[in-house]
């Protein structure tokens, strides 16, 4: 049996079944002038993550996991942005608007592609998705299944946003999910604390919280 410790109890794991899924690292979350920051936030919260999350990207690199990376975007027509999403709020700039990185959230925009620090590499899997939840209207799942994932771990922004909704959509669809916690983020420190609490609550109602250091020994003990 092979274990990472996390709360509320160690996480069982199998080498074959486990990936990383990296949520969002986009642009236009994270840099200056992009979307999160229109929405009146501050990115410099999100930015504090990259060398942790960076850490884990590299460990499963050398260890030769699978790894997932997800952008939030849509189609340049933006036949697949709900009125609901787009007219939510009250951003400086909307989705489909054009921004100093391009249009924002826009699929092959500077802004909705991740960020140079944590670029994939050959191999790794970019799923483009329009939803907060990387299983709506994407081929993630067809994609898990063929390469035999069962289990997550999870990192990225933001925590209660992006990173719980595909942690929730997940669980349900029966993956073992596990959230890197010094590998994630939210532009509202009290968010972030209220979604791990939620994650790990009842016995893992969602799923493991553990740290980088946690994850990496484990799979490499
Ligand atoms: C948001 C995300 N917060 N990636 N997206 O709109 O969490």
């Amino acid at each position: 049996m092979r274990l990472i410790t996390a709360q509320p109890f160690d996480f069982e794991f199998k080498t074959s079944e486990i990936a990383l899924i990296v949520i969002d690292m986009q642009r236009d979350f994270v840099e200056p002038g992009g979307f999160g920051e229109t929405l009146g936030n501050d990115v410099s919260l999100l930015r504090s993550i990259i060398p942790k999350t960076k850490e884990l990207l590299e460990g499963f690199r050398e260890l030769g996991l699978p790894i997932i990376h997800t952008r939030e975007c849509h189609k340049p027509d933006l036949s697949d942005l709900p009125d609901a999403k787009r007219d939510r709020g009250n951003p400086s700039l909307r989705i489909g608007d054009e921004g100093p990185m391009g249009r924002i959230l826009v699929s092959g925009e500077p802004g909705a592609d991740i960020i140079p620090e944590l670029y994939p590499i050959e191999n790794e899997i970019v799923i483009d998705k329009p939803g907060k939840g990387a299983f709506y209207q994407t081929d993630l799942p067809q994609i898990l299944t063929k390469i035999g994932i069962r289990q997550l771990v999870f990192a990225g922004v933001t925590t209660e946003v992006c990173v719980q909704t595909t942690m929730r959509e997940a669980n349900d669809r029966g993956f073992d999910c596990i959230l890197a916690k010094d590998a994630t983020e939210s532009y509202f420190p009290e968010f972030k604390k209220s979604a791990i609490d939620m994650i790990k609550a009842q016995g893992a109602i969602v799923g493991w919280v553990s740290s980088v250091d946690e994850i990496l020994d484990g799979l490499k003990s």
